[in-house]
């Protein structure tokens, strides 16, 4: 399999910690792949241009990440990350909603910042950082549960989320008001596989 990627996209690092959390790691070529590049050929094998795009042995592309991390689930033995059907799949289905929501918003809110400043639109930005602090208020309801339940999709999807908040925004200081969502954080980041993907700006 191959994966096109970039070194910071939070839904990248979905993948790649579900990579590793399923063993599938040593499976996969890594093709570096800038989306912002007017000359990138991402396109050719993914029509909506981002990354992370999945290419299988048999030339199946897979996007985006809630469909490439599913894939990866399916094949392999081990304890599962979307628990196959009832109460705990939809669960997870929700979590992973709420944590890959909460990346959008933040992403959308840091490509305004990235505008020339003449069309940049703040209330626009503002409200993507309401978006990100109720998502944020809501996972403080949920870190006990979250802290309880095995590892699935919607755990990987929140830490991802969080980890890139972190990296993006290290000023926003959610944590202060959200204690328990704090803790189960500072145990999630510390997985193996959590801290082999940390994201890095390229060199
Ligand atoms: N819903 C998609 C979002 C993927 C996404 O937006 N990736 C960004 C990189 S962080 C991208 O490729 N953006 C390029 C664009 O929006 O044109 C997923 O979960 O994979």
């Amino acid at each position: 399999m191959k994966l096109r990627y970039s070194a910071t996209s939070p839904y990248v690092r979905k993948v790649a910690v579900t990579l590793i959390e399923t063993g599938l790691d040593k499976n996969v070529e890594r093709i570096p792949t800038n989306v912002w590049d007017p000359a990138t050929d991402v396109g050719k094998d993914n029509p909506l241009g981002k990354v992370p795009t999945l290419i299988t042995d048999d030339g199946t592309v897979f996007y985006d990440s809630p469909v490439i991390c599913e894939y990866l689930d399916d094949l392999h033995k081990g304890k599962k990350l979307f628990p196959a059907d009832g109460e705990a799949r939809w669960r997870a289905l929700k979590l992973q909603a709420l944590g890959d929501g909460m990346t959008d918003a933040g992403i959308l809110r840091l490509l305004e910042g990235r505008r020339p400043k003449e069309l940049q639109w703040d209330k626009w930005a503002d409200r993507q950082a309401t978006v990100v602090a109720r998502a944020m208020d809501a996972l403080e309801d949920e870190a006990d549960a979250m802290a309880k339940g095995p590892i699935t999709i919607g755990h990987i999807a929140v830490g991802c989320s969080l980890g890139w908040l972190d990296f993006r925004f290290p000023e926003l200081g959610w944590r202060k008001q959200r204690p328990a969502l704090a803790d189960w954080y500072d145990d999630f980041a510390d997985r193996k596989s959590m801290v082999a993907t940390a994201p890095k700006e390229a060199a």
